[in-house]
């Protein structure tokens, strides 16, 4: 669709005016919704507009950011059309009425009824061996219902696999998580579960977890407040704009010196200074050195992969200087002499290893954790993302950043953190994980032939998985099992497609697959049901951001169709169970099921993140002083997690963590952990060993995860028509390689699809590429190989490249253009 028209309508000052916390990334940007009947509009003067202002003349700079993609025209179920309008709300102390590339288009995301977005699912698809048909939810969920009851009698929950969202934003929130969460865990009982981004169920931040730190400790204030800004394997710009633009730079620019000042009365404050730890030179290093100047910023450009062995330098010559908090330390954690002496390494060896001179790990020490001129210790933020999270061996390196960060107190203290820079927003409330850890591998067991029931729940691992061509090759070639047997199927009724299924699962290695999604996606070309889910704006959801802001974002028009929220569909699927169960007198399993007799997404909200005992949620005891109503009116500004009391009509927050010294262990310490240097796994090394490219992969600005919506919208698929890769000019002349040709990664696991887009600031021997889409899957050259709780190591595999061809499209129509932003 194309989201740009010349002339955008003025909400009328009747407009229904609702808030919403973009659906998109953690950072959760405030928003208003307008929505008011179509053909209607409001006037240019302050009176006659519900923005109240005066569009008779030149609106003031930064003022207003009102673009086309924030209008739109949707439909209600009742076939009434409204016109909508999404803006970003300057009263968020999140975003400031800042919009991204992303959360500017959400009035262009939602259901309009007409053109692609008709694409999104209205009614549960039932596959008939080989055509789509539109069913009513009596016959799917008999069928879903079916399979599980037959599955679940005569094999045991082990047979129910799930890859499943547990995460807040779109396909996720406190309603979802717990509704998803009660009927995988409480009812059905299942432990082959892995979650939308890895192959298991576990945590991406075991280690500091285990250390006593939780992962999301601070404000978004505190990039305000600190001294010195240190990212590790984050591109902060592409991915969390809006903390980027409204928080840190900022403080890059020295515009919070005086809010410094007043904070931390007497110590030296100055404009921040900023660090990135990227093998890549990526667009967050060029913007910050434009906006922090090139002096302010210190880019170590590491060798993939050997984060740990900078850190454990680091935290060598910051003891040798004398830098540690020594009172911090013996006061507050355990095992610092041990962790020290197991990650010992000289400032000769980590420049080795990490192929960072060292004079720039001196420099990195100095600003991060010299003391100031004042006599104060530096306050130093460190924000850490996918870089690190998908790095080599996840447990290793973050117990060696968090040794370095204990040892330097930098948590507790307003202006630091250790914190995940995040990727959707966090929503989690749900019964504890069955299961042990480490967890199942999930995909390994798919791939083995094991499970023999799949629900893919909001995610989509076709693109998003590593190993990713080997997992979809067996999940197609088993899914065609089930799809003969259906074709079979004349005239069957509900429950004699469960027996056909059923026999094609059990007796021949099938896998019934079913998708529960907003979309047909990749994953669904080998699905047999589609159920339709309701996101963000059809249904009421809340989620926390990445400073544990939590906010209601408001239902203000309806899911297309018959499409439902996911906690909703959850209990369709347990009541269907129960009623099944109760049908034959098994009571025991009926009560099983029971506990969603859930009108609402609310009743999912107050039974699940509300309720006060045994449940593993973000909301903490306090949960429970959180309703709708209290939600509701405070507004996109929320209330920050765990909640301290409801007073005075308010709820009130915490802002930052530990700044009582209680952290979350036992005893309460915070712990040290050894984390010596353990170089490359050997599955990864091997592939280095063997292949010229280190494919390293990611973000970019435009596009969310797997383009759920963006492939729909002109405007982001005509700029990446495929996965755009980008590489060195010369590496790209050295193959005979022009940006727009088709471009072949390959080695011992796969081979990827991308269209070559040359970049001078990739290194060499480096490539760089867009993750997720659907044309253009680098997961399919990502190894199996994870660390031991199962976390993958998506940023490290290396590959040969091959020239497909030429592609006379991409090369007249897509801009080759630097994304960087190039200081003369
Ligand atoms: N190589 C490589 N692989 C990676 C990564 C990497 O950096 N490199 N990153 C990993 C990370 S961090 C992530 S998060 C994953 C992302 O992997 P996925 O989670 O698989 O990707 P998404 O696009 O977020 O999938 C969301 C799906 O849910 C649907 N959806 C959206 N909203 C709703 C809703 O409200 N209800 C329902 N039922 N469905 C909804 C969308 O249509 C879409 O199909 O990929 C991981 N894989
Ligand atoms: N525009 C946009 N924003 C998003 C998303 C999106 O799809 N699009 N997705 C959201 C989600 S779910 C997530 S999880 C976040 C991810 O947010 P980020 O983690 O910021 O994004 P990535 O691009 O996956 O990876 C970050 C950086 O890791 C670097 N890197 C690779 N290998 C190493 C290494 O060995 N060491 C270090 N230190 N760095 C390395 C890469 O060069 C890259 O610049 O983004 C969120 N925001
Ligand atoms: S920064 Fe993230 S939350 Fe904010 S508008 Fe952009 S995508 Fe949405
Ligand atoms: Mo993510």
């Amino acid at each position: 669709m194309n989201q740009f028209q010349d002339r955008i309508p003025l909400p009328p000052t009747d407009a229904e005016r609702s808030n919403m916390a973009c659906h998109f990334c953690i950072v959760g940007c405030g928003y208003h919704v307008y929505k008011w009947p179509e053909r209607h509009e409001g006037g240019r003067a302050p009176d006659e507009n519900a923005l109240g202002l005066d569009f008779r003349k030149q609106i003031g700079p930064q003022q207003l950011i009102m673009t086309p993609p924030m209008h739109n025209v949707i439909a209600d179920r009742d076939g009434r059309r409204w016109n909508i309008m999404i803006l970003p709300d300057k009263a968020c102390t999140v975003n400031k009425g800042l919009s991204s590339t992303r959360g500017g288009q959400l009035a262009s995301v939602m259901y309009t009824g007409r053109g692609t977005s008709r694409q999104r699912l209205a009614y549960p698809l039932l596959f008939t061996g080989d055509d789509w048909v539109e069913t009513n939810w009596d016959t799917a969920l008999a069928v879903y219902a079916g399979v599980t009851k037959r599955l679940l009698d005569e094999h045991g929950p082990e047979a129910l696999a799930f890859n499943a969202f547990d995460h807040g934003g779109a396909g996720g929130g406190f309603e979802n998580t717990w509704g998803s969460g009660k009927l995988m865990f409480s009812a059905l009982q299942t432990p082959l579960v892995r979650i939308h981004n890895r192959p298991a169920y576990n945590s991406e931040c075991h280690a500091t977890r285990d250390m006593g730190i939780g992962e999301l400790n601070n404000s978004y204030e505190d990039s305000e407040l600190a001294d010195t800004l240190f990212y590790i394997g984050a591109n902060g710009y592409e991915t969390q704009t809006n903390y980027f633009l409204a928080h840190a730079m900022p403080n890059m620019r020295g515009e919070t010196i005086a809010k410094k000042k007043q904070w931390f009365p007497g110590e030296t404050a100055e404009k921040a200074k900023v660090i990135f730890v990227d093998p890549r030179r990526s667009l967050t290093v060029s913007i910050a050195e434009h906006v922090a100047g090139k002096e302010n910023v210190l880019h170590l450009a590491i060798a993939p992969g050997t984060d740990t062995a900078l850190f454990n330098g680091l935290l060598t010559y910051v003891v040798d200087q004398d830098w540690h908090h020594e009172r911090f330390i013996r006061e507050h954690t355990t095992g610092f002499e041990e962790a020290l002496e197991a990650n010992r390494l000289s400032l000769a060896e980590c420049s080795r290893i990490t192929g960072v001179p060292e004079a720039d790990i001196v420099k990195a020490a100095e600003w991060a954790y010299k003391p100031k001129t004042s006599g104060h210790y530096p306050r130093t933020m460190h924000g850490y993302e996918k870089g690190i999270i998908w790095g080599n061996d996840n447990y290793r390196i973050q117990s060696a950043l968090v040794d370095l960060v204990l040892a330097t107190e930098n948590v507790g203290r307003r202006g630091t953190g250790v914190v995940r820079m995040g990727g959707h927003q966090e929503g989690y409330a749900r019964p504890p994980y069955p299961g042990s850890r480490p967890a199942i591998y999930v995909d390994d067991e798919i791939i083995k032939g094991n499970g023999r029931m799949l629900t893919v729940w909001a995610c989509n691992a076709f693109q998003t998985t590593l190993n990713s061509e080997q997992y979809r090759e067996a999940v197609y070639r088993r899914s065609n099992i089930v799809r003969e047997t259906i074709a079979q199927a004349r005239g069957a009724t509900a429950e004699e497609l469960v027996d056909l299924i059923y026999d094609a699962v059990e007796n021949r290695g099938g896998l019934f697959v079913v998708n529960i999604d907003l979309y047909k996606t990749k994953f669904s070309d080998a699905a047999h049901l589609l159920l339709p889910a309701a996101h963000p704006g059809e249904m009421n959801l809340t989620s926390m951001n990445g400073e544990r802001r939590m906010r209601l974002s408001e239902r203000f028009m309806d899911p297309p169709g018959e499409a439902k929220p996911d906690c909703l569909i959850a209990s369709d699927i347990a009541n269907t169970l129960k009623g099944l169960y109760q049908a034959e007198g098994n009571s025991e399993m009926a009560e099983r099921f029971a506990g969603f007799d859930w009108k609402t997404e609310e009743d999912a909200f107050n039974d699940g993140f509300r309720s006060p005992d045994g449940i593993d949620s973000q909301g903490g005891s306090t949960g429970d002083l959180a309703t709708y109503d209290r939600l509701r009116a405070m507004g996109n500004n929320g209330v920050q997690l765990p909640i301290k009391e409801f007073a005075d009509g308010q709820l009130v927050g915490t802002e930052m963590l530990y700044t009582d010294y209680r952290f979350d262990t036992e005893d309460g310490k915070a712990r040290f952990q050894p984390a010596p240097w353990n170089g490359l796994p050997q599955t990864v090394e091997s592939q280095r060993a063997k292949h010229r490219f280190w494919v390293n992969n990611g973000r970019t600005n435009h596009i969310w995860q797997t383009a759920y919506h963006d492939r729909y919208l002109a405007f982001r698929r005509d700029r990446f028509p495929m996965s755009p890769l980008e590489m060195n000019p010369d590496d790209a002349k050295d193959l005979g390689i022009e940006a727009g040709d088709i471009v072949e990664l390959h080695n011992d696991y796969g081979s990827a699809f991308a269209m070559a887009y040359p970049e001078p600031d990739i290194r060499p021997g480096q490539v760089f590429m867009m993750f997720g889409y659907d044309n253009g899957v680098v997961g399919d050259v990502v190894t199996p190989w994870t660390d031991r709780n199962l976390i993958p190591y998506y940023k490290g595999t290396w590959a040969d490249m091959r020239k497909v061809g030429s592609m006379r499209d991409y090369k007249r129509t897509v801009s080759f253009k630097r994304r960087r932003f190039d200081l003369a």
